[in-house]
């Protein structure tokens, strides 16, 4: 007979799951016993070894359905109801291989969501029905600004960059100067990266943000309550000789690809930059100037199809700490959201434009004549979406302080000076969805 098992997982999840959401459906013996697949660990590890067949899985499993009454799972070696065990009610369920379910064998414990294969939406991803995303009141923005960054006229285009900044936070741009290939290979890259078996990718894993590079998951997973259907890997570009011996050594292409790209978007963002310094009557270098020697960050994010996309985000309203975002969104798979006269509307992939964001930074240096906007991302239940989001980020010791001849009539800014070390140690210190951020450093 089979030695008993002892179940473990996502500790930090268990400790935080509620159980918000369970349609009745779900609640039925057999369905529980359906969904119910746990991560496992071994008390004695050489049963692992004879655990590399499906048929040897099936057998523990069995073992465990004997162990435990029917509403009792066991979590770190204590035997818990199951609504307080890793996954609520509804937990893991089936998973591809029986490499990805002994996962939470040893210190190694899966926490990622790429790669694992989900029937139902685990509870602790849910959002409590007032916070929901409404998917069906979501109308496409028919009328994005679209940007052509080829235009001979640079003042129709510095005035049309202006406009965007100032009426909805965000703009598109095309002949950006940014290659196809260049982002058709990052977008195949990612793809890979994110195909990679989980324990993989799992060696790359952190929650700590202060990490300059790490896979992680949802947003801020030790800060927040629910999660978001995300996994993103989070890289440091600049300089790219600092960082890049740290990014990942798989696939093969990966540094070569992600670095070529690196330079044509920073390219990018400080035309951008320059055009939105002329667009507030400033000179042309002058926004870059108080920003300073900027840092670059990358956050390529990964979202599941998601079995319950209604219950839930791959990230909630957010806005970007940082100057300004260069966003590639999925060609095809649409996801990305934005916030205009309080009402969301999607955004539509254009073919190879990227989406401008304007960031908290040039909210701020602008005196609030630029909004930094409100954006979210939301899944869908068929096809895995991916993005590529590049962050311009002011260096840390800029002080942020908006240029007088922005200031109002009294000669009053809107918000105080402060570095940009203490506004990012404040962003990262929240959950993603609280207020704006920028409100705690007002005048
Ligand atoms: O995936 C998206 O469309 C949005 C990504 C985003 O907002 C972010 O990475 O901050």
């Amino acid at each position: 007979m089979m030695p008993p098992i002892t179940i473990s997982g996502l500790e930090d999840r268990a400790a935080q799951s509620k159980p918000r959401h369970t349609p009745p459906d779900r609640e039925s013996p057999e369905n529980r016993a359906l969904h119910y697949k746990p991560d496992l660990r071994y008390q004695d590890r050489k049963h692992i070894r004879g655990l590399s067949s499906r048929s040897g899985f099936a057998r523990c499993l069995t073992t465990i359905s004997g162990v435990f009454p029917e509403d009792h799972v066991a979590t770190k070696g204590r035997v818990l109801p199951r609504h307080r065990s890793l996954w609520g009610t509804r937990g893991i369920c089936a998973r591809s291989s029986v490499t990805s379910l002994l996962l939470g064998v040893g210190s190694m414990e899966t926490k990622v969501i790429s790669g694992v294969q989900f029937s139902s939406l685990p509870s602790n991803y849910i959002r409590p029905e007032h916070e929901r995303p409404r998917l069906s009141e979501v109308m496409e923005c028919q009328n994005v600004p679209v940007i052509d960054l080829g235009c001979e006229d640079k003042s129709l285009t510095i005035k049309q960059i202006g406009d965007a900044c100032q009426e909805y936070g965000f703009f598109q741009v095309i002949n950006h100067g940014v290659s196809k290939d260049a982002v058709d290979r990052i977008l195949e890259v990612a793809h890979e990266f994110f195909s990679l078996p989980v324990e993989e990718k799992m060696k790359l894993y952190s929650d700590d943000p202060s990490k300059t590079m790490r896979l992680s998951t949802s947003f801020n997973v030790k800060k927040e309550t629910v999660h978001n259907w995300r996994d993103y890997l989070r890289l440091h570009c600049h300089p790219l000789e600092k960082y890049v011996p740290e990014w990942p050594s798989l696939p093969s292409s990966f540094k070569d690809v992600v670095s070529r790209y690196c330079k044509e978007v920073r390219h990018l963002g400080f035309r951008l930059q320059e055009a939105i310094s002329e667009s507030l009557g400033l000179d042309k270098d002058n926004i870059k100037n108080i920003l300073g020697e900027q840092g670059q960050h990358m956050a390529i994010n990964y979202y599941p199809a998601c079995p319950e996309p209604e219950l839930t985000y791959g990230l909630p309203a957010h806005t970007d700490p940082n100057a300004l975002t260069i966003l590639l969104q999925d060609l095809q798979v649409a996801g990305l959201q934005v916030l205009k006269n309080g009402k969301w509307l999607a955004i539509k992939p254009h073919p190879y434009a990227f989406v401008i964001n304007i960031g908290d930074q040039l909210q701020a240096l602008s005196n609030g004549k630029y909004r930094s906007v409100w954006h979210r991302a939301v899944v869908n239940a068929s096809v895995p979406r991916l993005s590529v989001a590049s962050f311009l980020c002011p260096c840390d010791s800029a002080t942020i302080s908006a240029p007088k001849s922005l200031a109002n009539a009294e000669e009053s800014t809107i918000y105080r000076d402060y570095t940009y070390a203490e506004y990012y140690k404040k962003f990262w210190s929240r959950n993603l969805d609280q207020e704006h951020c920028l409100e705690l450093f007002k005048n």
